[in-house]
């Protein structure tokens, strides 16, 4: 079977939930990079049988997930996290390391390598905010969320993932097209993400002989869509 490892599942609304689900339908082993500040709550409900009813597989057997790291896509290494993420509560709990590399470090230690990566996240902290009333650090974070965490997330993936596998990330046609709504600078991060793909299917197919490819989603009611009114 292959094994996937997909970051971006807090709960069960969002499309990594629907992915996971999908490829565990097909076999696959499913581990999880789960937001450090969504964690707890994340688990909890799981063990509390919030989320059995979407957890049904077809075979009738439950989804079920491997191993969740608590992972923070906007910092590459320990050398990266700020004092005062570092010292907050939940981040501070999360022992063994959130940044991309420690989680890549952790999943190569566990699992050995996988097939499958799945980039199912994004943030953009000033999204409500029309492109013209985006501040500056409201736009690098959404690039850092949304598009440079694919770019950090493959290249410490991409050694450990098997040749003939398969790396995916969601994108949105506000990236072409003038979109109301989606602010903050999400549209220029949506953008960049569908150029980079293109450079990383040529770049880490002649380096890993993997595939690189995103998916322009339609809407779906999840946590993030739901904080921007769609
Ligand atoms: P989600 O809330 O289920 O997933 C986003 C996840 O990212 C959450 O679990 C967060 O905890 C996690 N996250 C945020 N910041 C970080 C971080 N720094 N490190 C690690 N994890 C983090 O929402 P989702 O399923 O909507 O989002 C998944 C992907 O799909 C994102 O790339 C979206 O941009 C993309 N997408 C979603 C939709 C949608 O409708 N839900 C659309 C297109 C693309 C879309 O916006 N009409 C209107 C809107 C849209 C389509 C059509």
């Amino acid at each position: 079977g292959k094994r996937a490892f997909v970051a971006g599942v807090a709960d069960d609304q969002g499309f990594g939930w629907a992915i996971s689900k999908a490829l565990a339908e097909a076999g696959a082993e499913i581990i999880l990079g789960t937001w450090v500040p969504a964690l707890s709550i994340f688990e909890t409900s799981m063990k509390r049988g919030k989320f059995d009813e979407s957890r049904r597989l077809e075979n009738g057997n439950m989804l079920e997930f491997a191993k969740v790291y608590p992972m923070d896509a906007v910092y590459d290494k320990p050398e990266d996290v700020p004092e005062e993420v570092r010292t907050n509560k939940r981040y501070a709990a999360a022992d063994g390391g959130f940044t991309v590399q420690q989680v890549a470090d952790r999943v190569k230690e566990d699992f050995g390598s996988i097939d499958i990566l799945v980039h199912s996240l994004a943030n953009g902290p000033e999204v409500q905010k029309s492109l013209l009333e985006t501040s500056r650090s409201g736009y690098l974070a959404a690039v850092s969320a949304s598009t440079y965490s694919f770019i950090s997330m493959l290249q410490r993936f991409g050694p450990i993932m098997n040749r003939g596998g398969s790396a995916l990330t969601l994108t949105y046609i506000a990236s072409e097209r003038a979109i109301p709504g989606y602010g903050g600078g999400m549209s220029s991060a949506k953008a960049a993400l569908e150029s980079d793909t293109k450079v990383l299917s040529f770049e880490a197919g002649r380096k890993w002989g993997i595939r690189v490819n995103t998916i322009s989603a339609g809407p779906l009611r999840s946590r993030a869509a739901r904080a921007i009114g769609f």
